[in-house]
């Protein structure tokens, strides 16, 4: 589809009269490369309605006005729509749930019982929460299958940039594709006249853009819907079109019903999806920013929901965006420090340039319970590790250790008394197949390990997990070469290093992982790595299904204990990061710091580097900030004239 309506010099409708758009052919260039820095970038989160209620009601063919609710135990932890047309939610009991809502159907979630080889769905679960533990298998395979369908809707990559972000939540970069309809739709774009990139583009059509039912945030005080569009307008537009269809197929196909967030960014994305549910799609427009995040609370920004958010709240006396606008940057920055300072002067300002990872590869995989009363004997312990290792195998099975595509290099056992966390780590050792036996006889090493140091008994809570994933070799190079350690396995299949590769100092006291990643000649290589964990690339990426579920865990802290992988990692081993103001696992602590040292050698190489914040580091998980309510209710959703119903082209 080409533009038919030719591009106009200046605006008739207001003025002063503009006479090119704000954009270059620069940033169109930075657009078609997912460029971070772009301004005119799209960013889209899509985030599944009552994700467990809905695989539920798949799974059962149930029609779509039946009220459903998933149960745990005693407690409901996902409820459709429908039920919550009658009040329900995640703080009602199962019995209340039903006196409010008599038809409502209710599902017991999926549990591993002991002798038993695989999860099963049980109609005497909730009473066995003692001997059971949850398997939540049945939403993590769902969660994949979308997944699976979100990559063969979109264009294949480098286009397409895909990231996972939570058991039910996509991130999703639409930048190359939207500048790809872009120039097919308006092939004026292709060429900047005189070659010049640094030179302005001219205005798009004047004709207002079309969102159709889309929920459009209010725009900031400043603008008006009469004012002409500019390409960021244009984009969001194709990006909300390309999101839209995106939403149908998953429907067509799988009939999974999501809601987005369609903005510059991915905080501006994550706030924008809770604005309008189930079943919509909200954009946050560049000119609506502003208006947008001053009804939020910072602390319900990625990253701010934890203890760093506790210490700004305390540190300026306010919760409130619009409080901490007025602040000066060198004010945040003396109490904050430089960086931290400087990241939240942008991110209240709606700025985040915090990449999309097209990574979506597991790297740990976690198998828990909490023991109510608490468990007192090895023999009780053991039967528990044995479940955990049949939970995570099945796992491993599924993510292809056995046909060596990957494997875990190693295995936690983390136990809790009390308030007392300890976590005990072994290697898994190279030499032979993973299988459920030598899995459990490392997990029962590590038990050995816990009691030897003694205070055992009574346990409250034991976990169980596998991380360090590298990948394994496929192809004709076979086992022999699988099981050589990483390195070993890595050096043999690289081609013999240039002759202009450094020899290692001798005098270089430095760890042998940080040798080679100041050798490396740029830094841009060690992060665009493709091999395995060993060295820092991005931030890992848990298999989340595997967070202990709510009642699982601690005491029902609704959405706290579930879905807070910050709330878990305090529960092992923890150190707290300074520079990132969180408290990260003493098992990720060595790729943490990696990681920052990374990030240094990169902004030695690069000024223009962002704050470390600004792009995840490993261990540290974004949590999901509550959505809905957060001061975003009751303001006006509704297009105004000019840009609200229209096409173009
Ligand atoms: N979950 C859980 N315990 C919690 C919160 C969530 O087990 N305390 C699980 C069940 C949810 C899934 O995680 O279905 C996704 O969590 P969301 O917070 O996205 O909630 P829903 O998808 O259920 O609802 P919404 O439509 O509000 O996104
Ligand atoms: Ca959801």
């Amino acid at each position: 589809m080409s533009s038919s309506q030719p591009f106009h010099l200046s605006s008739p409708i207001t003025g002063p009269s503009r006479k090119k758009s704000r954009f270059t052919y620069r940033h169109l260039q930075l657009l078609s490369q997912s460029s971070t820095s772009c301004p005119l970038r799209v960013i889209a989160l899509i985030d599944y309605d009552a994700f467990y209620a809905q695989c539920e009601m798949v799974r059962l063919g149930v029609a779509e006005t039946q009220p459903l609710a998933v149960q745990q135990w005693q407690g409901l932890i996902a409820i459709n729509y429908p039920a919550r047309a009658f009040g329900l939610s995640r703080h009602v009991t199962v019995t209340d749930a039903k006196t409010k809502c008599p038809e409502l159907v209710v599902q017991h979630v999926a549990t591993w019982r002991e002798g038993d080889d695989r999860w099963a769905y049980r109609d005497d679960a909730a009473r066995h929460i003692q001997t059971d533990k949850v398997s939540l298998d049945p939403y993590r395979l769902e969660s994949r299958k979308t997944l699976a369908l979100l990559k063969e809707i979109l264009p294949a990559p480098p286009v397409q940039k895909v990231e996972r972000a939570s058991i039910d939540e996509v991130f999703l970069d639409l930048s190359a594709q939207i500048h790809g309809v872009l120039l097919q739709r308006y092939p004026e774009l292709r060429y900047a006249p005189y070659d010049d990139p640094t030179e302005r583009l001219p205005l798009p059509p004047s004709t207002a853009l079309d969102w159709h039912a889309d929920a459009l945030v209010d725009l900031d005080s400043a603008e008006t819907e009469d004012d002409d569009p500019d390409w960021d307008d244009v984009v969001m537009n194709i990006g909300a079109e390309i999101v839209r269809g995106v939403r149908q197929s998953l429907y067509e196909k799988l009939k999974y019903t999501c809601s987005a967030g369609i903005a510059r960014n991915k905080m501006m994305a994550k706030l924008g999806a809770g604005y309008r549910k189930p079943n919509q799609q909200t954009i946050v427009r560049n000119r609506a920013v502003q208006h947008f995040l001053s009804g939020f609370k910072f602390t319900k920004i990625r990253n701010l929901g934890g203890k760093l958010g506790d210490h700004v709240v305390e540190t300026f006396g306010t919760e409130e965006i619009t409080d901490l606008l007025a602040t000066p940057v060198e004010q945040l920055k003396a109490k904050l420090g430089d960086d931290t300072g400087t990241w939240l002067y942008g991110i209240i300002r709606g700025e985040d340039n915090s990449e999309v990872s097209s990574r979506t590869q597991i790297k740990s995989m976690l198998s828990a319970k909490s023991f109510r009363p608490s468990i007192n004997t090895t023999e009780q312990a053991n039967k528990w590790l044995r479940i955990f290792v049949a939970d995570i195998y099945s796992r491993l099975v599924e993510e292809g250790v056995t046909e060596n595509k990957r494997r875990p290099k190693t295995i936690t056992l983390h136990h809790r008394q009390g308030a007392q966390t300890r976590s005990k780590q072994l290697p898994i050792p190279q030499g032979r197949k993973i299988d459920e036996t030598i899995l459990f006889e490392l997990a029962k090493t590590l038990l050995g390990q816990i009691i030897v140091d003694g205070r055992a008994w009574p346990c409250a809570n034991l976990s169980l997990s596998v991380g360090g994933f590298e990948d394994g070799v496929s192809g004709n190079k076979g086992i022999d070469m699988f099981l050589l350690k990483g390195d070993e396995a890595r050096a043999a299949m690289e081609p013999p290093p240039r002759s202009n590769t450094a020899t290692p100092n001798p005098e270089d006291t430095r760890p042998e992982k940080r040798r080679k990643l100041v050798e490396a000649t740029s830094i841009a290589r060690f992060f665009s790595r493709g091999d395995s964990g060993e060295e820092p690339e991005e931030e890992p990426i848990d298999d989340f299904a595997d967070e202990p579920s709510a009642q699982d865990e601690v005491d029902t802290h609704e959405d706290q204990t579930h879905k807070s992988p910050d709330l878990q990692q305090q529960d092992i081993a923890a150190y707290f990061c300074q520079s990132c103001q969180k408290s990260i696992a003493e098992t990720d602590r060595a790729e943490h710091e990696d990681w920052h040292f990374a990030r240094e050698l990169q902004a030695q190489e690069s000024p223009a580097v962002k704050s470390p914040a600004n792009s995840r580091p490993p261990g540290q998980i974004s949590t999901k900030p509550k959505r809905g309510g957060i001061g975003t209710r009751g303001r006006g959703s509704k297009p105004e004239k000019g840009q609200s119903r229209l096409a173009f082209g």
